[in-house]
């Protein structure tokens, strides 16, 4: 009889994640093509200049120029102790329109190089394809995942990136967060809304599309890479109802279903009866091809791959947002509040987990968990991130519970190990690393590296496997 998991596995994944937008810069260099992400100059749920404009900062530009950097960088993952470091592959140093026939050589290279340099170290890659970096040709000339196209252009950059990377990278991620098609289609799948649009239809008439190429690109991935494992990726902070009335006990439970539903369709394979009320409700027809529903219902996930960060209430009527934390509404009086407005709740990282495997009954991935904070150098330059350290404490305990409650869990990749840029505001100042970064808001700085309390403290937690928290 199976008996009770009381620790975390001996092959438990600890490490770091971060996505090549945020941390790589070269945003043009060695024949990379534009990407949206390099149209946001205050993050992804602001403005996008389809041109860029020559008199304006966009912080993803240079980034913390990890992309000359990475070898400097990765050897502080080492010094950690990291099992493995997940970021993503820029489609466009790849294909640099998105559509080109053949791929571009220093892009492939690139890449390789990285994932033998993590290998060197003892770190496996696990690799995001598309981590809000959609070609911004393919947004000018096709519409993005609007067209049906996009299927198979991502399907030949899958096929040229699982070829070459055959055997070194054992974790791929198709699209990051893709639930925030449903918030940020503009970040999450390259698609700006037009005026005279009806919005839902587009949306999850994109989304369909990138179910088709999520569940192709699963199909590929085993074809070309036996040994390797393919996860879906959504955005999965938690949201409680505000009060015990039914009303907003309901209809929580429906704001929650409206991202479980694309976990429900990558991972069950097949879209859940309540998303057939959706659609008429809200006037969306979507055109499915012959034969789409037999290929989402053949090449399911093989693990699912989520971020947490916090949680939120919901009151019955009341307004919701989401943003890239998860999503938002009213807040929860018994949570402590980060200056971005981010709830902390260990307890909901381990309700989170205990509901996802419920519901899915596959291996999860802590992809994202992480603290974004100011933090400030003392008169010696020293780091002291106790708020850090206690976050990811913490949480690591709410995860070994929800260990011993059964759930399987393959990783945890802390996001934001290094410093970065943040995905929802463009801002250097909203810090997560345990490596501080000497970059500002607008640029200035070294890019020296330097490490925080939290940096030897993890280094602990990973060789203890989450024993040592200190
Ligand atoms: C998620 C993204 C990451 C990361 C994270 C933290 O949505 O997958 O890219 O940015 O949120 O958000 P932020 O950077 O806005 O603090």
């Amino acid at each position: 009889m199976k008996k009770m998991q009381t620790e975390f596995p001996d092959n438990f994944l600890w490490g770091g994640a971060i996505a090549a937008n945020q941390a790589e810069g070269a945003y043009l260099e060695d024949g990379k093509g534009l990407d949206i992400s390099a149209g946001f100059s205050h993050g992804i749920k602001q403005d996008y200049d389809e041109v860029i404009n020559p008199n304006t900062y966009y912080p993803t530009h240079e980034a913390i120029d990890f992309y000359h950097r990475y070898k400097e960088d990765l050897s502080l993952m080492a010094e950690m102790n990291f099992k493995v470091f997940r970021t993503s592959i820029h489609w466009s140093r790849i294909y640099p329109n998105g559509d080109d026939d053949t791929p571009n050589e220093a892009g492939l290279q690139y890449y390789e190089d990285m994932f033998d340099e993590m290998l060197r170290l003892g770190i496996e890659p696990l690799v995001t394809l598309s981590h809000y970096e959609t070609p911004t040709h393919l947004v000018n000339a096709y519409g993005s995942w609007r067209n049906r196209k996009l299927i198979d252009f991502f399907l030949r950059y899958c096929k040229t990136v699982f070829t070459r990377y055959k055997g070194k990278v054992k974790y791929w991620l198709t699209f990051n967060e893709i639930n925030n098609m449903r918030r940020m289609p503009g970040g999450a799948g390259g698609i700006f809304l037009k005026e005279d649009e009806h919005a839902q239809q587009v949306i999850f008439q994109a989304s369909h599309h990138m179910f088709v190429a999520n569940a192709l690109a699963v199909k590929l991935c085993h074809q070309i890479c036996p040994d390797a494992k393919i996860g879906c990726m959504l955005s999965l902070s938690n949201v409680y109802p505000h009060t015990c009335k039914p009303e907003d006990v309901f209809e929580t439970m429906e704001l929650r279903r409206r991202s479980l539903m694309f976990g429900d369709v990558m991972i069950r394979g097949k879209y859940p009866t309540y998303a057939y009320r959706i659609w008429d409700e809200e006037g969306v027809e979507i055109h499915m091809e012959q034969g789409d529903e037999e290929i989402l219902q053949a090449y399911t996930a093989d693990y699912l791959g989520f971020s947490y960060y916090r949680t939120s209430t919901h009151e019955y009527g009341q307004p919701f947002y989401g943003d890239t934390g998860g999503d938002q509404g009213t807040p929860n009086p018994y949570l402590e509040t980060t200056p971005w407005g981010w709830q902390i709740d260990p307890v909901g990282f381990r309700y989170t987990l205990n509901e996802l495997y419920d519901r899915y009954q596959i291996p999860l991935f802590v992809v994202e968990n992480g603290l974004g904070q100011i933090d400030e150098l003392d008169e010696n330059g020293n780091i002291h991130d106790d708020y850090r350290i206690q976050y990811i404490a913490d949480h690591v305990k709410a995860m070994k519970e929800a260990i011993k409650d059964g759930v399987e869990i393959m990783g945890y990749t802390y996001w934001g190990p290094i410093d970065i840029v943040s995905a929802g505001t463009g801002e250097m100042k909203k810090r997560y690393g345990f490596i501080y970064v000497d970059r500002d808001n607008e640029g200035h700085g070294t890019m020296e590296r330097r490490r925080k309390d939290s940096f030897y403290w993890y280094a602990q937690v990973i060789k203890s496997n989450g024993e040592n928290l200190g």
